[in-house]
């Protein structure tokens, strides 16, 4: 995203701006940036991206993985039924294709920074997706059945209600539902947003090889990360509810190192620089509710938002969001303009491609279901989150640290000067009286 300039920020449509898409992006008003990409011929470049912690694309980088290759050839669903089909697994479910939204009372408004926000109940709600745990096997029925490619049937599925995080598991105190077992009609799980992010370590080795038979690092010439890699996750989105083929998750801001590679599918990645935080006003404390699954007295199957203990959430999530338009994220958000001087990047992945996402960087992705013909009645992608090089680590230390504060800062609950001593204390650092921290060992 190098060469951005803050007169392309404020483009309306207009072809000179630089930018190179001329059309203003519905959410932002503004023309988007296209991402910068390093084909496959030229993987050396990437080393640059990387030592200045700037994202870019890499367009074919794992187009010789064998799924890639001859996937739309083969019957890969029997494959993974036969290896996983009993196996459990926890799949994301939301009635709308928005996961990770904020919903906002139509009187809300940020304020200038000065001007505390309200944080009772008339502040934003940050709604996570709902948990089911079920077999994997019914997991694919309910993606083929979605994708069209099996016949409609009455048949009901077992599975388990989940809390989202787990401070909430067990205490029964918000969702009353929660731990419950369930039969869920295929056809109702049909309606739904459906996403099964697993843990590839979780998987049969000869299995994993066909969808993910390598390292990325090795074909960056990156051999100094490979000692790092924390996880590799495996995501695969049967699509959103009825009618719609994509979902979106908000943006948010990791502390990884991570490579996300498209198997079956497509993806459109936007991002925004780290400090642009105050553009999209993103936090990680405000009241969360979660959506639960679970059973009338008639045995009708009830979908409900239930309010959950903890308000900090597993990220920073953002007010501003690319499912909302720019009227209605300017009129909650009407800094977004002006605060963001640098314009928003767009990518589109296909299979066989992948993106870097350098820590701190703020992502929303929206995730496109494949079309027929290709195998897999899901898109499919991995991601290789690595832990930051202790070199990496001093250079975005203090970029980081910032995040954090703006976090508190900008918190929809809770008071932001408790949320900042916390954090301090977390980090080992006291408080002075009026000018500044001093570390304590
Ligand atoms: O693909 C998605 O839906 C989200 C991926 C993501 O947030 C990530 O790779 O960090």
């Amino acid at each position: 995203m190098s060469g951005s300039s803050p007169s392309s920020s404020t483009c309306r449509g207009d072809k000179t701006c630089g930018a190179q898409t001329t059309l203003p992006h519905p959410a932002f008003g503004t023309c988007l940036q296209q991402l910068e990409e390093v084909f496959h011929w030229e993987l050396d470049r990437f080393r640059g991206f990387a030592a200045r912690s700037q994202p870019c694309v890499l367009r074919g980088v794992a187009a010789d993985w064998p799924m890639v290759v001859q996937g739309r050839f083969q019957d890969n669903v029997q494959l993974l039924r036969r290896c996983l089909g009993n196996r459990r697994c926890l799949v994301s479910f939301d009635p709308t294709a928005s996961f990770f939204n904020y919903e906002i009372p139509r009187s809300f408004q940020t304020k200038p920074r000065s001007v505390r926000e309200p944080s009772g109940a008339d502040a934003p709600r940050l709604i996570n997706p709902g948990r089911l745990e079920m077999m994997f096997g019914d997991f694919l029925t309910a993606a083929e059945l979605k994708h069209g490619v099996v016949a409609p049937t009455e048949t009901a599925v077992r599975a388990v209600s989940m809390p989202y995080d787990a401070d909430d598991a067990g205490t029964g105190r918000n969702l009353k539902a929660s731990q419950d077992i369930l039969y869920v009609p295929l056809r109702e799980l049909q309606q739904l947003s459906l996403y099964c992010v697993d843990d590839a370590a979780d998987w049969p080795d000869d299995l994993l090889q066909e969808f993910v038979p390598g390292d990325l690092t090795t074909k960056l010439d990156m051999p100094e990360w490979q000692p790092f890699l924390r996880e590799r996750r495996l995501w695969m989105c049967a699509g959103g509810p009825e009618g719609t083929r994509h979902l979106t998750a908000g943006f948010h801001w990791d502390h990884l190192q991570n490579l996300h590679a498209v198997i079956s599918g497509k993806k459109e990645v936007f991002l925004v620089a780290p400090l642009q935080a105050p553009a999209l006003y993103g936090t990680r404390f405000s009241r969360q509710a979660q959506w639960n699954m679970s059973t009338s007295e008639h045995g009708r199957i009830l979908l409900e938002k239930c309010d959950m203990q903890s308000i900090e959430s597993t990220s920073d999530y953002t007010l501003v969001s690319i499912d909302r338009r720019f009227e209605e994220n300017s009129l909650t958000h009407p800094a977004m303009v002006e605060e963001m001087k640098e314009p928003v990047a767009r990518a589109m992945l296909y299979p066989g491609d992948a993106i870097y996402i350098p820590p701190g960087w703020w992502h929303s992705v929206r995730t496109w279901q494949p079309q027929s013909p290709e195998a897999l009645p899901f898109s499919m992608s991995v991601n290789f989150w690595y832990e930051m090089t202790p070199e990496a680590a001093a250079a975005q230390r203090s970029m980081l640290l910032t995040l954090e504060v703006l976090s508190c800062q900008h918190a929809l609950a809770g008071l932001p000067e408790e949320h900042i001593s916390k954090l301090l204390k977390k980090l080992g650092v006291k408080e002075e009286s009026d000018d500044g921290f001093t570390a304590v060992d």
